[in-house]
């Protein structure tokens, strides 16, 4: 048994699978440009920025250069198309076993939090129904720089109140695995993260969790 006061919880991937919209949305301005995109390159854009992911996408336009002008106005029409399906999102989203997870942190006294390189975190909680669970939420708009850097973490931390040593962090990337790692977490990592060596623990399921605090 760890002595674990708060458990932060990456957003897309362990709370709602957004990543399927990210991919479509990414896959309609790679299709138009013609560039090869495909769910390979898309599992390196997994808990990076949208800046960071456009990088990576427009790295395999074989020798095409982009205009920073032209960057931002793509990274735009992304989250423009991205957030036209957010708008579908209702608390039955919310991903197998998450609410019974909360619950169990809860009745332990542990605090949970969120800690997501998404900018669009804020809106994905209200439409879930999840906004008002945690006693602290940290996004892309509170960070100057993305997963793997470990900058979310730590101010998730330092909000709670809480040593990064009783810090557990849960994540479904390799990105947000190395930046939990980094900030001195131990990492639960869930989906695609937890075939890693890397992770702290590796669940087959977010309930397992309980069984780690
Ligand atoms: P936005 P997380 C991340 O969310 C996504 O995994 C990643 O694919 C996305 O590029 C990033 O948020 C930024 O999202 O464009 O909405 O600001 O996994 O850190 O919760
Ligand atoms: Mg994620």
């Amino acid at each position: 048994m760890n002595n674990f006061n708060a458990v932060i919880f990456d957003l897309d991937g362990v709370l709602v699978s957004t990543d399927d919209y990210h991919y479509k949305a990414w896959k309609q301005i790679a299709d138009r440009l013609e560039i090869p995109f495909d769910e390979t390159v898309n599992h390196q854009l997994r808990g990076v920025s949208r800046m960071e992911s456009l990088h990576i996408i427009l790295s395999h336009a074989e020798g095409r250069t982009f205009s920073e002008e032209t960057r931002v106005e793509l990274a735009e029409e992304k989250n423009r198309l991205y957030r036209q399906t957010l708008n579908q999102l209702s608390p039955t989203d919310i991903l197998p076993g998450v609410i019974e997870t909360l619950d169990g942190l809860e009745a332990r006294g542990i605090a949970i939090a969120v800690g997501s390189s998404s900018k669009n975190a804020p809106f994905i909680l209200d439409k879930i129904g999840l906004s008002e669970r945690f006693a602290v939420i940290v996004d892309g708009n509170h960070i100057t720089k993305s997963k793997p850097d470990p900058e979310v973490f730590l101010l998730a931390a330092t909000k709670l109140e809480c040593a990064t040593a009783n810090c557990l962090v849960v994540e479904d990337a390799i990105a947000g695995v190395v930046a939990g790692l980094r900030a001195d977490m131990q990492v639960a990592a869930v989906g695609d993260a937890s075939k890693s060596a890397l992770a702290t623990y590796r669940l087959g399921s977010i309930e397992e969790l309980l069984k780690f605090v």
